[in-house]
């Protein structure tokens, strides 16, 4: 039997490399999308002819109803959220909206609709936010430190009681920072890829960042989909934390970014304390040894070489668009 899954957050870098996997497998794969004045499909144009897509919004219950009534699926994952972090000291209401609360509509009406889904919840290494242990773990306190982190941690834990208070199989992939040529552009590692090419082309002159001490456990988004595929695939839900177990600050982001083009950092990188946030995350570094324990879970493409894959990329995609004449801005 084909198997059907609904993924929200389908327009996203994780979204994409989901749908992807999950038709690889012979799913038959839905998409909540919403509705946008301009639709942006640069992430899953290439699927458009596989992939059936749903209107719907996460702030509004009877749309996803309806999605899951349509799709009938066998597994949801709830990718969507507002999830740049940035972003949720400008607009913390409609981030708990979506990243918190959304969580809790979605929940609702697998559990109206179709209870005996499976489901995955795009949980965050963000909710560790401040440093109480290293590596962290499934069990490490959480202390978020942006309201993006304070949404996640809702989010978190109402999945947690939807799986004890309905016996429903919910699971919450606890995820570190993952990357590909897909992120938003205003993410550190996009925005680093795509102004080292900018400047290596010749079409800008310094990169403004701002704090260059913090540190991140990288890892590829291709990776990370196959974890949250092999979670709702287990015979028990339960939650994973989703590493490299390996940590690297953002200066050393920079620097591998402009080595690779043969370029000094220190020649183009300016800190600017508009990209300075209000509160930080220091540190994070994960401990990933039960997913590799009882998933079998293990990532493939290590930090340097995410690095280069994304700087190639923009680099490749920057001359295209020359060669075509599109006016870079
Ligand atoms: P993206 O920002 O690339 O994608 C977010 C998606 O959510 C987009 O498709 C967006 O749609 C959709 N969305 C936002 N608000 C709503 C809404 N109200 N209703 C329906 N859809 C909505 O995120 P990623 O792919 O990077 O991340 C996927 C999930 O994993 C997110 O929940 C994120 O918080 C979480 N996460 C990500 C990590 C990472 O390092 N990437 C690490 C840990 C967790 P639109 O295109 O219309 O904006
Ligand atoms: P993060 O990712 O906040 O970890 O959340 P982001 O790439 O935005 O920041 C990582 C770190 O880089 C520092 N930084 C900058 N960040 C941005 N965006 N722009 C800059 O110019 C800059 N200079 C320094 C930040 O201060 C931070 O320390 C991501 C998101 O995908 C979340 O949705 C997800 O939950 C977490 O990863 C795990």
């Amino acid at each position: 039997m084909t198997k059907r899954a609904l993924i929200t957050g389908i327009t996203g870098q994780d979204g994409s490399y989901l749908a992807e996997l999950l038709l690889s497998k012979g799913y038959k794969v839905f998409g909540l999308r919403r509705r946008t004045s301009i639709p942006i499909m640069d992430n899953i144009g290439h699927l458009k002819n596989e992939i059936e897509l749903i209107e719907g919004d996460l702030l509004d219950l009877g749309s996803l109803m309806r999605a899951v009534s349509i799709s009938d699926p066998d597994e949801v994952y709830n990718l969507a959220a507002q999830s740049f972090v940035a972003t949720s000291w400008v607009q913390p209401v409609a981030t708990a909206q979506a990243t918190g609360m959304g969580v809790t509509n979605l929940l609702e009406a697998v559990r109206l609709t179709k209870p005996e889904a499976r489901f995955y919840q795009a949980s965050s290494s963000e909710m560790f936010g401040k440093v109480l242990a290293t590596p962290q773990k499934e069990t490490t306190p959480f202390y978020p430190r942006s309201p993006y982190g304070v949404a996640k941690v809702y989010g978190h834990w109402i999945t947690v009681n939807y799986r004890e208070s309905y016996n429903m199989f919910a699971c919450s992939g606890i995820l570190f920072n993952h990357e590909s040529p897909r992120r938003g552009i205003e993410f550190v590692t996009r925005k680093v890829s795509d102004a080292v090419a900018r400047i290596k082309l010749g079409l800008q002159t310094e990169l403004r960042m701002g704090n260059l001490d913090a540190k991140r456990d990288w890892g590829f988004a291709g990776d990370y989909v196959k974890a949250m595929w092999l979670m709702l695939q287990q015979d028990k839900a339960d939650d994973f934390v989703i590493s490299t177990a390996e940590t690297h600050t953002i200066e050393e982001l920079v620097d591998i970014a402009f080595t690779h083009v043969g370029l000094d950092w220190k020649d183009y990188v300016v800190v600017d304390q508009r990209f300075v946030r209000p509160a930080e995350v220091d540190l994070l570094l994960g401990d990933c040894s039960k997913a590799k324990e009882k998933l079998g879970w293990e990532r493939e493409v290590t930090f340097e070489q995410l690095v280069k894959m994304m700087v190639d990329s923009d680099l490749a995609l920057i001359n295209e668009n020359l060669i075509k004449g599109v006016k870079i801005v």
